[in-house]
């Protein structure tokens, strides 16, 4: 036993030092975990993300540190916690010119050249804090083509290639593959006239099960499928060039889909992220692994991988020794459990407030703390949700028992604590906080979290939250505010259907 650990310190600290791997990072924007046919999903195709996960690591358990694209996209690279990124912790705010992020130690520290192509930290505005460029590093935007949006789209393996093209033999590359999709706005009815058929659709228990909202589910499959033949392309370039086995492949999705009660939310479509890992020469492949890991997870993993040191203020763990270890699983207990968090999202809201909430999930419960329950979870006009006809189909309903029903569950005002028990209700729609039988998981989940948020210094934690409703908005501004809630034009009378 102890020549074989000790086999594995040498192993691992060896290979840091001499096989620094390319890194190729692909990341979805808003695409919900189980929504690749390597999770078993029937109505999203996605061979290529397949093929990473059957020759490398599918993660069962990755979890985004917010439900939001910039606040998440901020956390992979700073390797912390939207509370520890102060305004790059909430959306389109700025990118403070003091945090440290992986890429650019990967670039100075260990010769890595780095690039993107499509989406990378975003939105927001960096230029503001003095960055001269985006915080993931060059873009490679040159090429595009049409994409399934009608509209022009970047040729992003076509820009992958165009970065290979330039790459020096001696050097490793770190290149972030951003895809726009399957954010919205999508083209209405693309799935039906790919082919796909509205009983294919699989609908989470949070919507009804509607011939409109199935059409908006196979719209964003198609965007999805976009995605996944980039990497296709990728792929097969990295092999014609000889450069697959010596690449890491990463890819995963920002935060959830943008449906109500996903995206912008704490709840499981919304935090629960698709990823699979790849790499031939550093990772047993064939292996599915259930442990609990976050996206603050990653910054750290790259620093080691690419033999850099990595710097106190990183709050995620290194996930070399299990993405290096053998077998499937839960391969190290102490992951056991991980955290997220949301503030302000769109212009949703008076005075640009946000909706201040964290999140733990373990194993099998999802705790949430709601710090102003009284603000509307959606905003008063539920600007929160991106415009989609799944959103207008609840809204034109909302004076049926059904409609009701739904939309109340995604815009009505929400308690403090929520606690749902995702092995049975992963849809998360019943609320176990105040149930009899509850109070005491719900209690030790609710202390743990805010034990947590305490060390590492959350200002909602220690009394300071306000700082968040002071940070600078650089995206669009809603100018009829106060809304539509509020003038008793939604009434959120609980009818169940
Ligand atoms: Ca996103």
């Amino acid at each position: 036993m102890i020549l074989i650990s000790l086999f594995t310190v040498f192993d691992r600290s060896a290979l840091a030092k001499s096989a620094r791997p390319n890194i190729l990072f692909a990341i979805a924007d808003d695409q919900s975990f189980p929504h690749a046919s390597a999770y078993g999903s029937g109505f999203v195709k996605t061979p290529a993300f397949d093929r990473v996960a059957r020759e490398g690591l599918l993660f069962t358990q990755a979890f985004c540190p917010a439900p939001g694209c910039s606040p998440s996209r901020a956390s992979i690279l700073t390797g912390r916690n939207i509370w520890q990124n102060r305004e790059a912790g909430t959306h389109a705010s700025n990118f403070p010119s003091d945090l440290k992020v992986f890429t650019r130690a990967l670039e100075e520290e260990a010769e890595y050249r780095v690039g993107y192509t499509g989406k990378a930290w975003g939105p927001g505005n960096h230029t503001i804090t003095g960055w001269s460029e985006n915080p993931v590093g060059k873009a490679y935007n040159r090429h595009n083509m049409e994409s399934p949006k009608g509209i022009s789209g970047r040729d992003y393996a076509r820009n992958f290639e165009e970065f290979l093209q330039e790459q020096p033999s001696e050097k490793p590359f770190f290149f972030w593959f951003g895809a726009h999709e399957p954010h919205r706005a999508y083209e209405d009815g693309a799935g039906l006239r790919a082919g796909k058929s509205l009983e294919s659709a699989e609908v989470p228990a949070f919507l009804p099960d509607h011939p409109t909202i199935r059409s908006d589910l196979l719209d964003y499959a198609v965007e999805i499928e976009w995605f996944d033949q980039h990497l296709e392309r990728m792929l097969s370039l990295l092999e014609k060039k000889g450069l697959l086995e010596d690449t890491l492949i990463v890819v995963t999705a920002d935060n959830g889909m943008p449906f109500p009660r996903a995206k912008a939310n704490l709840y499981e479509f919304g935090i629960h992220a698709p990823m699979a890992m790849r790499w031939e020469k550093g990772i047993p492949g064939g292996r599915i692994v259930d442990d609990l890991v976050s996206f603050i997870d990653l910054a750290p993993t790259f620093l080691e991988l690419a033999g850099c040191e990595r710097w106190p203020e990183i709050t995620g763990s290194s996930l070399c020794s299990l993405i290096q270890a053998r077998g499937s699983g839960r391969l190290e207990p102490q992951r056991r459990w991980v955290l997220s968090g949301r503030e302000r999202h769109t212009h949703a809201r008076p005075d640009n407030l946000g909706y201040p909430s964290r999140a733990i999930r373990t194993h099998q419960f999802l705790y949430i703390r709601n710090f102003a329950p009284e603000r509307w979870p959606a905003g008063d006009e539920f600007h929160d949700i991106d415009a989609c006809p799944s959103l207008t189909f609840l809204r034109e309903r909302a004076d049926t028992p059904q409609g009701s029903f739904f939309l109340e569950a995604s815009v009505g005002k929400r308690p403090a604590e929520e606690c749902f028990d995702i092995l049975k209700d992963p849809a998360c729609m019943r609320n176990l906080a105040g149930e009899p039988g509850y109070a005491t998981l719900v209690d030790q989940l609710g202390d743990l979290l805010m034990l947590e948020l305490t060390k590492q210094e959350d200002p909602r934690a220690t009394g300071k939250g306000e700082i968040f409703e002071s940070y600078p908005r650089y995206s669009s501004m809603r100018p009829h505010l106060g809304g539509f809630a509020e003038r008793g034009a939604y009434n959120p009378a609980f009818q169940h259907p």
